[in-house]
């Protein structure tokens, strides 16, 4: 199963690591997933099979592959890459985060967005504000925001004040799919099967506790 799969490898390429973190939000977490270390073709050619296996799963319908700065870019390359392999090649675009004024000019790099179905190719989501960056740049770009793909849905509160998850708040305000390859939930499952990651476990649940989504 690709969920499974993927918390593995995560672990093992301690991608995924348990400890004190802060989030970009400010809250502080027990765990935070990196995907920078998915740091090799090896280790980016397993991720982009367990992204490739969800969206098959998910019956998403995209025509292009967009991913944004910096860490979406390996992560939509590797799987134009293995969606290549399986038989279907999709263009792919990505951006940069400073504006170039000389040259080709603009933010976009990659194939033209205008009238495509964009799928977002991203690794997390906490409060959805990466997110809700890269679906103004696609619209901005002629694109159409057909859904996101995303490694880890930490499923947290978006705020305070809305209990629903930041992943379905984006998805319901944007109108588009969020397609995860695993969930919070997922790890704890994990976990819950694993004798080492008992302590991980209890301080994850205690997290989720406090600023996991209601849904
Ligand atoms: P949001 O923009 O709040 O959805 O957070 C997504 C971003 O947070 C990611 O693109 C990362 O920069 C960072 N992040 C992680 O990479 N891994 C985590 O486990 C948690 C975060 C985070 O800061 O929330």
């Amino acid at each position: 199963m690709y969920r499974h799969r993927f918390l593995q490898l995560a672990l093992d390429a301690e991608a995924l690591r348990f400890g004190e973190f802060t989030l970009k939000s400010g809250r502080q977490s027990p765990y935070f997933f990196n995907a920078g270390r998915f740091d090799s073709g090896a280790r980016l050619a397993a991720l982009a099979a367990c992204y490739a296996d969800a969206l098959d799963a998910a019956k998403l319908d995209f025509d292009l592959l967009f991913g944004p700065a910096y860490k979406g870019i390996p992560l939509a390359t590797a799987l134009a890459c293995e969606f290549a392999r399986r038989g279907r090649d999709l263009p792919l675009a990505f951006d940069r985060k400073e504006a170039k004024d000389h040259g080709e000019g603009g933010r976009l790099i990659g194939a033209p967005l205008d009238g495509k179905r964009v799928l977002v190719v991203d690794d997390v989501i906490t409060a959805g504000t990466a997110v809700r960056e890269a679906l103004a740049l696609i619209r901005n770009g002629g694109g159409l925001p057909a859904g996101i793909v995303i490694a880890l849905d930490r499923e947290e509160r978006a705020s305070d004040a809305d209990p629903r998850s930041a992943a379905r708040a984006v998805a319901e305000e944007q109108g588009i799919p969020v397609v995860a390859v695993a969930r919070l939930a997922d790890l704890l499952a994990f976990a819950g099967e694993s004798a080492t990651l008992a302590t991980e476990r209890d301080r994850l649940r205690a997290y989720r506790a406090r600023y996991g989504a209601a849904d």
